[in-house]
């Protein structure tokens, strides 16, 4: 859809809260906003509004709500379901400009940061007090703390740590009518009611704009030993990560990257992999132990109970070496998106159906689009399976393989998103996973928060 030209009135009236230089209409300027960081989903918008801080915020959704305007609130757009970007015309509030870093409070081990601070500008923030934030990803140079509270991000340490919600310990906000709901105490025993924070994080913009979070810290786990795990299938790296899982207290990261992905991604770093062979369904774990003391001989220990399963290891200690082996995980993303487009469908499984699912998925899509090339990594630790699919030539494959994708992982009793949401990209198959009575109820919490449907309309509820 187009975008809808907004009154100059109302233009004015941004402009005098936020200054002129923060109310941006022209195309040129708008376009970066409207696209998303995998290319499939692209928009346009009438206006992205940049707040400086909360009261900005609150005062911007005031004229917005008053003159009807629906708003997609953006983050770092690293978002990969389409629900960062305004598809039917939508305004944008960007919130990049939030990023005030407060003290971190060393006594409760917490701190608190504006919605718009980057991932890596917070984990550098913390660590000077020997304290690290609880989730990691790829994208930690682009996505903010806002956004991974509003997608309840994952990433690589959640079987240690939890998701973003568990990280969650205040929250302040701005509803659709520009109410400002603040509750940032952090303190850790607090049953006074509902829990706004749970209830923001993974409402993808629907219910609040998000502007301070108070994160919950943990103490630095310095010493780290890193492997590279190859194996004949996915059904012996799915059986080894799960054997990991039991044996290694220090078990840190325990990621998965399999034969396709692992080739495209070899390829895209001009190298091959230390450890395994190429070809025929194999598949490589990367698997990382940290504690404050070295955490090699326990990760070493459980690699050699791996016994049959195991093809080859290589281990690495020194960071340069670490991050090595870590390129061929964290870069599969990366090496996707520059060969194409593809359709991204994040699933987890249950364990008893994971080795199912990682071999039958192929065949699956390949049922209905029998020239789409998958490509699978993942949190194995998690049962989390990052499926993609690339078309021919890298074109976009066709459309009803998230379909296909989607109903088998409800059928195995999976989740059709495992972290990153269900945006645009998966709301015409949240029914899967959601009873009707559930999406009643969460219609009903829309309505009593964001009545008139303005914050991201188009986003998470069918
Ligand atoms: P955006 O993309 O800007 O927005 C995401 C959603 O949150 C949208 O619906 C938007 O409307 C809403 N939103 C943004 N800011 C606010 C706010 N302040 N208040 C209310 N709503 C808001 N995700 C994972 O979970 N795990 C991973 O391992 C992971 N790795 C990634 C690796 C790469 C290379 C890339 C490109 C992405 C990856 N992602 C991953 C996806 C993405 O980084 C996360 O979803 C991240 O949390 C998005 O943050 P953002 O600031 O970019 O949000
Ligand atoms: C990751 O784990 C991210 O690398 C991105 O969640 C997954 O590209 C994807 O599908
Ligand atoms: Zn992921």
């Amino acid at each position: 859809m187009s975008a809808v030209a907004i009154a100059p009135a109302v233009m004015d009236e941004l402009a005098d809260i936020v200054g002129p230089a923060h109310v941006l209409s022209d195309p040129e300027i708008t376009a970066g906003y409207a696209i998303d960081w995998t290319r499939r989903f692209a928009g346009s918008t009438p206006l992205v509004v940049r707040p400086g801080d909360t009261a900005e915020t609150a005062a911007v959704m005031g004229v917005l709500a008053a003159a009807h305007v629906a708003v997609v609130p953006q983050g770092g757009n690293t978002g990969l379901v389409g629900g960062s970007v305004p598809l039917a015309g939508e305004a944008v509030l960007s919130m990049r400009r939030l990023a005030a870093c407060e003290p971190v409070d060393e006594l409760a081990s917490q701190v608190t940061l504006g919605a718009g601070v980057t991932l890596t500008d917070a984990q550098a923030h913390v660590a000077a007090s020997g304290l690290s934030v609880g989730v990691d990803l790829a994208a930690r140079e682009s996505a903010t703390v806002g956004g991974m509270v509003a997608t309840n991000a994952g990433g690589i340490n959640v079987l240690r740590y939890g998701a973003m919600r568990a990280q969650v310990v205040g929250i302040e906000a701005v509803l659709a009518n520009g109410t400002v709901v603040s509750h940032l105490a952090g303190l850790e025993k607090d049953n006074t009611g509902y829990d706004l924070g749970s209830l923001l994080a993974g409402s993808e913009g629907t219910l609040g704009i998000i502007t301070r979070v108070r994160l919950r810290l943990h103490p630095t786990q310095p010493e780290r030993a890193t492997a590279l795990l190859a194996f004949r299938t996915a059904a012996d790296a799915v059986s080894a990560a799960a054997a990991l899982r039991r044996s290694v207290a220090s078990l840190h990261a325990l990621e998965a990257v399999f034969d396709g992905a692992m080739a495209l991604v070899s390829e895209h770093l001009g190298v091959t992999p230390p450890v395994g062979t190429l070809g025929d369904g194999a598949a490589w774990l990367v698997a990382e132990a940290a504690a404050r003391t070295d955490p090699s001989d326990e990760l070493g220990a459980a690699v050699a109970e791996l016994d049959d399963l195991l093809v080859d290891a290589a281990v690495a200690l020194d960071p340069g070496s670490r991050q090595r082996l870590w390129a061929f995980r964290e870069n599969v993303t990366e090496a996707i998106s520059a060969a194409g487009i593809p359709h991204k469908l994040d699933v987890t499984l249950p364990a008893a159906r994971l080795a199912e699912f990682t071999d039958g998925v192929a065949d699956v899509i390949r049922a209905v689009d029998r020239d789409a090339r998958p490509l699978l990594f993942g949190h194995l630790g998690d049962g989390n399976v990052h499926v993609n699919v690339l078309g021919p030539g890298g074109s976009e494959p066709a459309q009803e393989v998230d379909g296909a994708v989607l109903h088998y992982v409800a059928e195995l009793g999976g989740s059709i998103s495992a972290e990153h949401g269900i945006g645009t990209a998966k709301l015409s198959q949240l029914h899967l996973n959601r009873s009707e009575a559930e999406l009643a109820a969460f219609g009903a919490i829309k309505r009593a928060l964001d009545p008139a449907g303005l914050l991201n309309p188009n986003v998470l509820l069918p």
